[in-house]
């Protein structure tokens, strides 16, 4: 595949977060109608445009899904360890590596897998990074010296510095947590049209974090905000928990992390916002909150309600999942995104 020349307008790509019954009622019996990609919450992909996530869903929703809409041209195929699917302006990809697949341990895996992202971003013209989840299990246990989160991050930043992509500032918006089942589970939506990255000032960048933390820093930046076409913009905002500085705050205490976490939240959509003509509020974007205890769910729910309205569409449209954040220490952490009407503001 060739990059498209730039006269070509983009198709614009659109998410919606719905029902999963309703949107494989709507992909039709032959698929005929399937959309560019869906992600699911605790659910298999069973589909070929579907992925999914192997955490289990806390307080007994229905299963919901994100459901991206791209142009009506839709390519699939695989690279190295990659299997992507793109419509020419638009990637999005998946890794599922077995760890039985790479002897030299999390490391080596995570740059052969974030290498082989690489290579599929090349190979489609779509090179601009704009959101990544990463999944892998038992994140918080000893890799043999490392914890294995840590190896994970030596071997991604590793893959950016290798494929020459912005390891520090610029880098994508991502979340990293923690399952039970699986193995290392990377997915990316990437497009041609650079992402506008969004920092904290409450929090030291993440890719500048101390080596206290791990010899490699991890790569991602706390939100980015991405043209989707059509004159639509997206917030992306990272896996965000209770960290102020480089440090874990209210070690313990999941009450006041929800509130520290919501502080961090706010700060980062008003960051963003002041790089955009749109307008974000947290209030109207869509979560997925990570619960490291389930027993938290209820409270965390019950806190996030009060602090945002039980009516918002953050709130009916949350999904809550059991996961290990990638700190011991951290009880929750919640990403989030919307799409607003706007255009970004250069610098
Ligand atoms: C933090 O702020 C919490 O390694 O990609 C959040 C989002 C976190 C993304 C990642 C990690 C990542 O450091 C953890």
């Amino acid at each position: 595949m060739t990059a498209a020349p730039s006269s070509r307008p983009a198709a614009p790509l659109r998410v919606q977060r719905l029902p999963l019954a309703q949107i494989l009622a709507s992909a039709g019996h032959d698929h005929a109608h399937a959309p560019f990609a869906a992600l699911t919450y605790g659910v298999a992909g069973h589909e070929p445009w579907m992925t999914g996530v192997a955490a289990h869903v806390l307080l007994e929703h229905e299963p919901l899904a994100d459901v991206w809409q791209a142009g009506p041209a839709v390519q699939s195929g695989t690279t190295g360890v990659v299997r992507w699917r793109t419509d020419g302006d638009w990637l999005l990809g998946v890794v599922d590596l077995s760890e039985a697949d790479e002897a030299g341990g999390l490391e080596p895996l995570a740059r052969r897998a974030y290498g082989n992202v690489f290579d599929a971003m090349r190979q489609t013209g779509c090179t601009e990074l704009l959101r990544i989840w990463n999944y892998l299990p038992r994140i918080n246990a000893d890799g043999g010296g490392l914890e294995r989160y840590r190896q994970f991050n030596a071997g991604r930043q590793q893959a950016f510095l290798d494929a020459g992509a912005a390891a520090f500032d610029g880098a994508p918006a991502a979340c990293a947590l923690g399952l039970r089942d699986g193995g290392l589970c990377v997915r990316f939506l990437a497009g041609r049209v650079k992402a506008l990255p969004i920092e904290n000032p409450r929090q030291v960048s993440a890719y500048r974090y101390p080596d206290r933390y791990g010899p490699r820093a991890p790569t991602f930046s706390r939100a980015a905000l991405a043209p989707l076409g059509d004159g639509q913009v997206a917030l992306f905002v990272s896996g965000t928990a209770s960290i102020v500085g480089h440090e874990t705050v209210h070690v313990g205490d999941v009450q006041a992390q929800v509130a520290e976490t919501l502080t961090n939240l706010h700060t980062v959509v008003g960051e963003a916002n002041a790089r955009t003509t749109a307008r974000f509020a947290l209030q109207d974007t869509e979560p997925v909150v990570y619960v490291r205890h389930p027993a938290d769910a209820p409270r965390i729910r019950a806190q996030l309600a009060q602090a945002l309205g039980e009516d918002s569409r953050f709130m009916r449209q949350a999904v809550f999942l059991e996961a290990d954040i990638c700190r011991a220490d951290l009880l929750v952490e919640i990403e989030t995104h919307g799409t607003a009407a706007g255009s970004l503001i250069a610098s």
